[in-house]
Order: structure tokens, then C-alpha cells, then sequence
């Protein structure tokens, strides 16, 4: 093994692992500490087992998960304080006066290293349950910071982790549990979507101009809704405007954040073209969560990080969630002098959203008739996350070759690449419908099984075809929950994860008919049932 190894997003080194330094900037001597983390997170979790946990145990695994997802944490001092919090927790769960043995078994902690090199097909289950883990954490984490509970999730990320530190489970064992992690993401996810939704009520379909005004503002990214809740209300009557970035751009949709004027529009792409569109961006962008990718030394001084993300010498903004130095810098560049007409990847310079369930189900009549009148013959799901490689294209074409008679949800960061796309409407409703965010994804679920319901038919019987593309660990975890649902016939690309054994893509080729994508035209024929569409 090279100086690190990892393998958790679509973007590894040959499509293998990352061995010498990470694709995505992460160094080995970060990814050795977050490795020691996981190791400590799963020996406090497996030191846990039949105890009360703790709030502060919670607290800590699904913090340490989150900080190992990709583009979260660069920090090597963060992540050390995280696995000394790990360590000192577990420690105060193995008291004095145990039994040798006993003791000594909570003393030991695991080692990530030890996973990579086990038999292939136990290497490949345990990665679905760690990758899982750490994508449910990040929802669990965000709706903890709303207020609401995630016990029964918080329950199987013990279960999880202590799994995968137990060296005596085999395939049979290891299976059941990786369903079983797409059912606590289904609940975290569900639990998230009550939580967003209460709080910052229900999403309405927004359009949202992407052009920039004139003055002062501030770029916010990432996922966490309550920070830019918090922004807002923190740059009320400062003549400092907000633009949403990345995954954030959902947040126009809902009226508790619509309502604050300075929430102005939407600011660049997808998370890869950052080091491209911030090069000489007059504003300090504020980053809640993935995707933060290593800043230019030209743009580094005016990026800020808050809640898990960190880097080194950026700013962070801890607990206090005084953003006073945003708001300052924001000032302090004064934004562009004259209006700045911007565009999507395609051109366009509105993108829309806010077709959460909500919104959709809110029309399920219109959708029922259009279904049942001839006039929506398809419905695809095409989502997922966006990401450097060319090879991504597919989704653009495939989204622009669909049949005028098709209707595409969408969600997550992967939408940039048709979202700014006029494909027109049916019935009333444009034919792209951009649902939100990753955990979204809840959303889709929700109105694919309210259609299911409608015609009297199974999910999988429906005129309903999900073509997802994948990153992170996140979208790991929603795949769980669209297997755990028993969703069939995914088309999942640009690539297959490097972390699914051949044995177990086989499993899941067999049990759920998941098949890489290949081309627009091909996938569409064989999905419409028309050669040459
Ligand atoms: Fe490589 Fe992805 Fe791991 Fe980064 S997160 S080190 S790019 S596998
Ligand atoms: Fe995007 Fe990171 Fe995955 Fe939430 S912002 S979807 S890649």
C-alpha cells in the first residue's frame, strides 16, 4: 500500500484508490488522521454497545463521520481534536477495576488500515456500511441542528460501526446490514425533510435569475439551511446581498428564506468549477458543508468555513455563528460595479426550483390526468451529484434527448448540467422539476410512491426510470435507500463505485438490476422501448 489509501468517491485515483495523494486535494497525512478518527469512532461505538449512549457520544460519531466525507475536512489539527474527543469518551465508558480482559478489548482500538487488506468481498460490504454511515451523519447532523431528534438513526450508526469493527461477520451478516443502512437514511432523510420543512415551511417552485447586482455580497454554499437562515437575518438592512452556491440553491424555494430581499439569486455551478468561478469574485463566499475544494492562494482570504467543514489558515466561524467578518469582507470588496448578466452551463440565466414533494403532490391531480390522457409518457429521475470528469456530459444529452412527452425530476448538485435548459412545459408544468438537495432525494421517493399509490401499481411498474450520478459518500447512502426501497433498474454512472466487489455488483446486478449507463441514445431506446430515439 502507497502512502494513503481511499476509495470513497466516484473520482479515485484509476478508478482503484487513492494511493500517493488524494484527487481531491486531501494529503496523505490527512487521510492517515481520518482514518485513526474512523478507527476511534468505531472503538468508542463497538465500547458503547449495551450502554446509554450518551448526547455527547452522538454528537461526536456523527461530527467524526461527517468530517470524513469527501470535501469536508482538510484540517489535520480539527480532525486530531476529534479522535482525542473519541478517545477520552470511549475511555470514560471503560472505568477502572474491568475484568483484564474485558478492559483490555475497550482498550484497543481499531484499525482502519486492517479493512483494506481483508478478503475482497467483506472489504467491499464493510465500505458500503462505512461510506453509508458517513452519508447518513451529514443529514442526521443537519436535522440535529434544527432541534429534531435522530435517535433511531444515531441507533444503527452504533450498530453500523461496531460491525464493521467486528472481524468474525461474513457476507451473510454484512448484507441484511447494508439494506439495513438504506432504511436509516431513509429515516434521516425523512426526519430532515420535517425538519427543513417546519422550519423554513413548505418549498414553492421558484425561479431564480442567475445575474449578480451591483454592490456588496455575500456567496454562501453547501447544505446547511440554518446557516443561511442565520446569514440572512444577519445581514438585514446591511446593504450586503446573498447569493446561494452549489447545494444551496434549493433554499429559494422556501418562504422562510425567500421572504429576506437580499436573498438575491444563484452564483456559479457545481462544486467542481469553484476554482474556476471564485478566481475573481469581488465577495467572500461562505462554505456550510461539502463540496469545499483546496482555495486559490488568489481567493483563499476571502473564503470562510462554519459547522464541520475546515481547512487550514481559512477562517472558521464556530458555535458562536457570529458571521460579522463575512459580512465585513463582503463590504470591504463592495461586489461588482455594474450588473452582472450571468449564465448556466447551456446558456440560460434563469434556473428554477422548489418542486419539493410539496409542491409536486400539490398538482398530483394534474399529473395523474396527464399520465392517464397520454400526454406524460415517462417520468426520469435524473440526479446525483456533479463532478470534474467528462465523462458527465451524459447527463446534459441525456436530459436534452428525452422525448418532449417526458417529464425529468431532478435533485442535488448534478442538476447544473441541464438546469438552465428551456425544455419547454406539459400540462402546465415545465418539464424539468428540480425537487432539491441530495436528501431530496426523500422527495422523489415520496411522490414515486404516491403515483405507485394513484395507479394502483408498484414503484417499479411505473413509467419511472432513475438515471443517477454519484460523488460522495451522500449519494452512497441515498443508493441504499433506493435498493432498500427495492427501486429496480437504476442506471448509475459516469462510473461504478471502486469499493463494489465484483461478487457484490453481481448481487446487486441479479437482486436489483442496477446497470452502469452507457449512452443517452442506447439507455433511452432501451428505456422507452424505441430503437433511435
Ligand atoms: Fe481520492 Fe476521493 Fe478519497 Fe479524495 S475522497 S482521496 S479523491 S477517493
Ligand atoms: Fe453535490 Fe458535493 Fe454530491 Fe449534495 S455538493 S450532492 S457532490
Amino acid at each position: 500500500m502507497g502512502n494513503m489509501f481511499c476509495y470513497q468517491c466516484e473520482e479515485t485515483a484509476g478508478g482503484k484508490g487513492c494511493g500517493v495523494s488524494g484527487v481531491c486535494g486531501k494529503k496523505p497525512d490527512i487521510a492517515r488522521l481520518q482514518d485513526e478518527l474512523t478507527g476511534a469512532l468505531i472503538a468508542l461505538a463497538k465500547a458503547s454497545d449495551g450502554r446509554q449512549p450518551t448526547s455527547e457520544i452522538d454528537t461526536t460519531l456523527l461530527e467524526g463521520l461527517f468530517a470524513t466525507i469527501t470535501n469536508v475536512n482538510f484540517d489535520s489539527e480539527a480532525i486530531r481534536e476529534l479522535t482525542e474527543k473519541a478517545r477520552a469518551l470511549k475511555g470514560r465508558l471503560a472505568p477502572q477495576g474491568l475484568p483484564g480482559a474485558f478492559a483490555a478489548g475497550l482498550s484497543e482500538e481499531f484499525k482502519l488500515s486492517e479493512l483494506w487488506s481483508i478478503t475482497e468481498d467483506i472489504r467491499s460490504l464493510k465500505s458500503l456500511l462505512l461510506f453509508g454511515v458517513r452519508g447518513i451523519s451529514a443529514y442526521a447532523y443537519h436535522a440535529k441542528v434544527l432541534g429534531y431528534d435522530v435517535a433511531p438513526v444515531e441507533a444503527f450508526i452504533y450498530k453500523a460501526l461496531a460491525a464493521i469493527g467486528n472481524a468474525s461477520l461474513g457476507m451473510d451478516d454484512l448484507l441484511p446490514l447494508v439494506m439495513e443502512c438504506g432504511k436509516a437514511n431513509l429515516e434521516a432523510m425523512e426526519i430532515l425533510d420535517k425538519a427543513n420543512t417546519k422550519t423554513f415551511g413548505t418549498p414553492v417552485p421558484t425561479s431564480v435569475p442567475l445575474r449578480v447586482e451591483p454592490g456588496p455580497f455575500i456567496v454562501i454554499s453547501g447544505h446547511d439551511l440554518h446557516d443561511l437562515k442565520l446569514l440572512l437575518e444577519q445581514t438585514n438592512g446591511k446593504g450586503v446581498n446573498v447569493y446561494t452556491h452549489g447545494e444551496m440553491l434549493p433554499a429559494h424555494g422556501y418562504p422562510e428564506l425567500k421572504k429576506y430581499p437580499q436573498l438575491k439569486g444563484n452564483f456559479g455551478t457545481a462544486w467542481q468549477n469553484q476554482q474556476k468561478e471564485f478566481l475573481s469574485l469581488p465577495a467572500p463566499v461562505l462554505f456550510t458543508t461539502n463540496c469545499l475544494m483546496p482555495p486559490k492562494e488568489s481567493y483563499a482570504d476571502r473564503v470562510f468555513t462554519t459547522a464541520v467543514i475546515r481547512y487550514p489558515d481559512l477562517v472558521h466561524i464556530g458555535e458562536s455563528k457570529d458571521f460579522t467578518l463575512v459580512i465585513e469582507k463582503a463590504l470591504q470588496l463592495g461586489g461588482y460595479t455594474k450588473l452582472q448578466e450571468l449564465t448556466g452551463v447551456n446558456g440560460g440565466n434563469t434556473v428554477t426550483t422548489g418542486f419539493a414533494h410539496g409542491a409536486v403532490l400539490a398538482q398530483a391531480d394534474k399529473v395523474i390526468e396527464a399520465v392517464k390522457a397520454g400526454a406524460i409518457k415517462h417520468f426520469f429521475l435524473v440526479g446525483g451529484c456533479d463532478g470534474a470528469k467528462p465523462g458527465r456530459n451524459y447527463y446534459t444529452e441525456f436530459v436534452k434527448q428525452t422525448p418532449k412527452d417526458t417529464v425529468i425530476l431532478t435533485l442535488a448538485c448534478g442538476k447544473y448540467r441541464f438546469n438552465d435548459l428551456d425544455l419547454g412545459e406539459i400540462g402546465g408544468l415545465p418539464r424539468i422539476m428540480d425537487m432539491g438537495q441530495c436528501n431530496d432525494a426523500y422527495s422523489a421517493i415520496k411522490v414515486a410512491l404516491a403515483l405507485s399509490e394513484a395507479f394502483g401499481s408498484g414503484v417499479n411498474d411505473l413509467p419511472l426510470t432513475l438515471v443517477l450520478s454519484w460523488y460522495e459518500q451522500k449519494a452512497v447512502s441515498i443508493l441504499l435507500t433506493l435498493l432498500y426501497l427495492g427501486i429496480q433498474k437504476i442506471l448509475l454512472g459516469p462510473s461504478l463505485p471502486a469499493f463494489v466487489s465484483p461478487n457484490v455488483l453481481q448481487y446487486l446486478v441479479k437482486n436489483f438490476g442496477i446497470a452502469p449507463i452507457s449512452t443517452p441514445q442506447e439507455d433511452l431506446a432501451k428505456i422507452l422501448g424505441k430503437p433511435g430515439v
